[in-house]
């Protein structure tokens, strides 16, 4: 449709950035923090680990005045479970409890609300040595987690995430390093996980509605548009295949209490439908989010696949499609162009998923998730000139405002990431922050803070209402 007018973005627009807790704190073991399954985990060669990262733990408060000169209404954050219970359940840290009654306070005193993650990838350790998600006490573990946030910080912050893209732990957890990939009958165990988190993200929703009833909660998965590679009819059902498998399965279950009916028989095919045990549905059922959150980096393509074994890619992550052998094949979309680390950019599949989402699940939505990974280049004077990330976060933001135009409620815009962080599997040189960090992927140097061009350019699109793109 082309708007002969568009709407401009609500005024209360919460214009944000994001980050997660081992991506940017660093003080991997300070504070009576315990390890996590990211701690623990293995980084592929010539990759930094998460021990120091960018060290917001120590330079939050000067990391908020950068975020507050550029203007952000909203960051959002995780809360590391192992700095508010070191074992994942047990005896409360007070000390990580006071780090973010500091991270919080010191944010609304600059008026820039906490939109808080409260599980981004990183499992008390404790919890994996005792099965993780394969183990229902993980459910009740996260519960317990649950109540504590809610009960210390729920005064405070109004936007709570449940469980940052569930989706993509168990699609891609082994190449994540979220879930052990030596295991056996891999997807009969994770599905089983997934039942579980699924449960216990109805629990803490409707722990917060109870505990907390002027703030909001849901979901946060990374979705993508699913487009078949051409309009034989074979295709389009291959895309049906993995939209639903990708996408639908979880928010179904959030928004209307039930398994996406392709992505169940999907799982009785493979043999790794979960059990479900008497009153979980109801659980399931039960709760309902007040928005949908989600994480968009990029549209997919797949063909169909003749039960062909090299119809899988030998690797996959995030954003590149496995395929399935009888299921659906990756394939690569050519009228996109590609990210420096092979993502596809499709601005325009942007504003399809939105309408998408729209359609489905008609719930307001906000993204907490969009961005470019790059390796920037720090210029003599302190310069980075990241035109390209300032080209890819216009184009997607014009594509948001389209999306208002057709009717979608959108309610925010968070892109990652706030500040130079390390990439979920690949170091610190693939770059997403408007604030550089000076260190490199071992050697930590200064880890001084350093605004980008696009740090300027986002100031100005918040400041306009993102009427100056
Ligand atoms: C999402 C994760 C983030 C972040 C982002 C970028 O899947 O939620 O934690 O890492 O992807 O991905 P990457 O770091 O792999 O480039």
């Amino acid at each position: 449709m082309n708007h002969s007018k568009l709407k401009p973005f609500p005024k209360d627009f919460l214009w944000g950035a994001s980050t997660s807790a081992y991506q940017v704190e660093g003080a991997w073991d300070e504070d009576e923090k315990g390890l996590s399954v990211i701690d623990v985990g293995k980084y592929p060669e010539g990759t930094s680990d998460f021990k120091v990262a960018s060290d917001h733990y120590h330079r939050y408060k000067e990391d908020i005045a950068l975020f507050t000169e550029m203007g952000l209404k909203a960051y959002r954050f995780s809360i590391a479970w192992t700095r508010i219970y070191p074992k994942g359940t047990g005896e409360i840290n007070e000390k990580g409890i006071a780090f973010y009654n500091d991270l919080i306070n010191e944010l609304l005193s600059h008026n820039i609300e906490p939109i808080v993650t409260m599980y981004h990838f990183d499992l008390p350790y404790a919890l994996q040595e005792k099965g993780g998600w394969s183990n229902r006490e993980t459910i009740d573990a996260y519960e317990k987690y649950a109540k504590t946030l809610f009960k210390y910080f729920g005064d405070r912050v109004k936007y709570w995430l449940t469980i940052n893209e569930q989706n993509m732990m168990i699609l891609y957890g082994a190449v994540l390093g979220t879930v052990d990939s030596k295991i056996e009958n891999p997807q009969k165990k994770l599905y089983q996980q997934n039942h579980h988190m699924f449960l216990a993200q109805a629990k803490a929703i409707n722990l917060c509605h109870e505990m907390c009833p002027n703030t909001k909660i849901g979901p946060a998965p990374n979705i993508a548009y699913v487009y078949p590679a051409s309009s034989k009819p074979e295709d389009i059902l291959a895309a049906q295949n993995f939209s639903s498998i990708r996408n639908w399965l979880y928010l179904d279950m959030p928004v209307f209490g039930r398994y996406n009916s392709v992505a169940w028989s999907y799982m009785e095919e493979k043999g790794c439908t979960p059990t479900i045990q008497e009153g979980d549905m109801e659980i399931l059922e039960s709760a309902k989010p007040d928005f949908i959150a989600f994480n968009y980096y990029a549209t997919s393509t797949v063909a169909e696949s003749k039960n062909n074994t090299s119809d899988k890619n030998p690797i996959g992550d995030q954003q590149i499609t496995i395929g399935e052998p009888g299921f659906y094949r990756g394939v690569a979309n050519p009228y996109l162009e590609k990210t420096q680390f092979g993502w596809e950019i499709d601005p325009i599949g942007f504003r399809i998923t939105l309408r998408e989402l729209n359609d489905r699940y008609n719930l307001p939505l906000l993204v907490t998730e969009n961005g470019l990974g790059a390796y920037d280049k720090l210029e003599e004077g302190d310069v980075v000139n990241d035109d390209y990330r300032i080209e890819f976060l216009r184009k997607h933001i014009e594509q948001a405002r389209l999306a208002i135009s057709d009717g979608v409620n959108l309610i925010g815009y968070c892109p990652w990431s706030a500040i130079d962080l390390v990439s979920t599997h690949q170091g610190f040189s693939k770059r997403y922050g408007f604030i550089y960090v000076n260190r490199d992927e071992f050697d930590l140097k200064d880890l001084r803070r350093i605004k980008k061009k696009s740090f300027y350019w986002y100031k100005n699109v918040i400041k306009s209402n993102g009427q100056e793109l």
